[in-house]
């Protein structure tokens, strides 16, 4: 049971972690070291206990493999999620001239008339990424993140390593190799990224011909990051499968620092009160690489899920 393997997580948290004061400064409980196992071959992991939204983690995942980092692509799809942290460059650059946003994530929380400044800020800036390509050229990128250093990481001489193509690749002609890696996490780049990769670097494996996929994730928002990464990275495994014609096996998440933040302790109870349903499967109604899916090819058959839990995002 998916969901169980994910509560488990939670009450190990919330149970056995310590208080943790943390760099959004809203503070966490938190401990060090944690894996999940999801076997692939019983259902897709997308969570039933709180409804997750299936767009946004496709979308994001073929906008990391299309090695794109310009959140534009995204706010073609509604997406949000990475919004925050462009959003908090344009507030810090030159170019910004609007209401004093310094720490807005939490003083949208507390302050309602603070609240409608960024509300209205933050809109007329999505509009302004959608609508003018100089605009968005400049401040709709995050960096050097995710699709950067997955398609296009830099080495020394300028040479450019296509790191997933590569690993492809190796998994089709050599796939019992020990060395199928990509790493998002390039010392030499971080600073010039929005958030350091929290999904640091993840490795697949082959026997009895299934792939299973285990990722590295450094820190783990456990309420409103996790479930996401669970599904984005089990999503990634069935298309790498596909495309190298092997059956799912396991997918293997392991976590550093994994928190839950105080102020999500009440929506964690509320997830934590609800049984589970049978988890949903994955149809992809195409015949095209991985490379070159578009999020209209992918279904999710039989989703049954409680409702979605809200929680404030801490940027
Ligand atoms: N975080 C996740 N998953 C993600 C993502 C971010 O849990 O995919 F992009 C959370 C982890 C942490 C915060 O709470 O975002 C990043 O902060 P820091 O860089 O200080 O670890």
């Amino acid at each position: 049971n998916f969901d169980k393997v994910y509560h488990e997580l939670l009450e190990r948290v919330r149970d056995t972690g310590s208080k943790k004061s943390d760099r959004t400064g809203t503070g966490t409980t938190s401990l060090f070291g944690h894996q999940m196992r999801f076997d692939l071959s019983e259902g897709f992991p997308l969570l039933t206990t709180k409804k997750v939204f299936f767009k946004l983690v496709a979308t994001e995942l073929i906008w990391f493999m299309r090695g794109d980092t310009n959140i534009k692509y995204l706010l073609e799809y509604n997406n949000n999620i990475w919004n925050e942290w462009a959003f908090k460059r344009y507030v810090e650059s030159d170019e910004y001239h609007g209401p004093d946003m310094t720490d807005f994530g939490r003083r949208a929380l507390i302050d309602e008339s603070f609240n409608e400044d960024y509300k209205r800020e933050m809109d007329q800036f999505k509009q302004n990424i959608l609508n003018d390509e100089v605009f968005a050229e400049k401040f709709g990128t995050l960096g050097n993140v995710y699709g950067k250093q997955w398609r296009h990481w830099e080495g020394p001489d300028g040479k450019i390593v296509d790191q997933l193509k590569n690993v492809v690749e190796a998994i089709k002609t050599n796939p019992y190799s020990r060395r199928h890696i990509v790493s998002a996490w390039n010392p030499s780049e971080i600073e010039t990224m929005a958030l350091p990769p929290c999904h640091s670097l993840f490795q697949f494996y082959v026997s009895d011909n299934k792939l299973s996929l285990q990722l590295y994730q450094r820190s783990a928002d456990i309420f409103l990051g996790v479930p996401f990464n669970i599904a984005s990275y089990s999503l990634l495994l069935i298309l790498v499968a596909r495309e190298c014609g092997l059956e799912v096996g396991d997918y293997v998440h392991t976590i550093g620092d994994a928190h839950i933040y105080n102020n999500h302790a009440d929506a964690v109870e509320t997830q934590l009160s609800r049984t589970s349903f049978k988890p949903p499967t994955i149809k992809i109604n195409s015949d095209k690489s991985m490379f070159d899916l578009e999020y209209e090819d992918f279904e999710v058959v039989d989703y049954e899920s409680h409702g979605y839990i809200s929680a404030p995002i801490a940027v």
